[in-house]
């Protein structure tokens, strides 16, 4: 299993990573973390483990078909997560797109959208929902399968991140604990031919990733595969600008080190340094 991305990152991609807020990587995580990974997510859906947090999304808006399952902060009970977050690409793609020294493990998601799940992911950021501030702070979103635009690929909006928007939380399965004032994020999909917005998605293949900024906007359409699962995983890290914010309606943190608002996360058990740039390069 490769420890560093398969293919170089360039300097283009860091630069569209700072122009666009996201960029798409090829090929940058070998079979074997894939494979793993696929049953890991297979193992983890069902699992009843009491630091388990499945949000089973089709269910709760009371759909008939398919299955749109979330989990996160997996890492901290199943082992092939724990090295997934720890030891795989990951950190150092995070860290050569944020330009950190260091990196840390924010947290992992799990997402499963099954054939024929009509649920869509609500067009938002990710800021918002999260005890966080920084720019130092990205996710990592690695496909588990081959992803194309009829089974879920993901879309953003190129820029969003510098809108100085800071939209409301959306919670896929509409959690009434994640309520609050700030502007609800507008469902971009019925945007689409608006010039003012360039929309980015792309098709993958299992390997390729996703890293995203904490502010650009995105969303989903729902899996209208008849016959193909799409299922990724979002490993979210931080750099040294990161900042504790625990604001009302943000989620709660498994393990969470109840920080003074403004210090810099450095709980090791909770925020695992991944990456340092003297080790790497030693
Ligand atoms: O995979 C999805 O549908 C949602 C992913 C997402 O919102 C994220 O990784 O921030």
């Amino acid at each position: 299993m490769n420890q560093k991305p398969l293919n170089p990152i360039t300097a283009q991609d860091i630069a569209q990573f700072q122009a666009d807020g996201v960029v798409c990587l090829r090929g940058m995580f070998d079979s074997e973390w894939i494979g793993r990974m696929q049953k890991a997510v297979d193992r983890i859906m069902d699992a009843h483990n009491p630091l388990a947090r499945p949000r089973e999304v089709t269910q709760a808006l009371g759909g008939t078909s398919g299955r749109y399952h979330i989990n996160s902060f997996v890492w901290h009970w199943d082992d092939d997560f724990k090295d997934y977050v720890m030891h795989s690409p990951n950190a150092e793609i995070a860290a050569t797109l944020m330009g950190a020294d260091e990196v840390r493990v924010f947290y992992d998601q799990v997402f499963v959208k099954e054939p024929n799940t009509v649920e869509m992911t609500d067009w938002h950021h990710d800021l918002p929902f999260w005890p966080m501030r920084g720019e130092q702070i990205l996710s990592v979103w690695v496909a588990l399968t081959d992803v194309t635009h009829e089974n879920s690929a993901l879309e953003y909006i190129a820029g969003s991140h510098r809108w100085n928007k800071f939209y409301r939380a959306a919670i896929p399965d509409k959690d009434p604990n994640f309520k609050s004032t700030l502007e609800e994020c507008p469902n971009f999909s019925e945007l689409k031919n608006d010039p003012q917005y360039r929309f980015l998605s792309w098709e993958m293949k299992a390997g390729d990733c996703l890293v995203h900024h904490p502010l650009t906007v995105h969303g989903a359409a729902g899996n209208f595969s008849p016959t193909k699962r799409r299922a990724a995983i979002s490993t979210r890290y931080f750099g040294p600008d990161a900042t504790w914010d625990p604001r009302p309606a943000t989620m709660k943190v498994t393990g969470d080190p109840q920080l003074p608002a403004g210090q810099h996360p450095s709980h090791d058990g909770v925020f695992p340094v991944a990456w340092r740039r003297a080790a790497a390069m030693a």
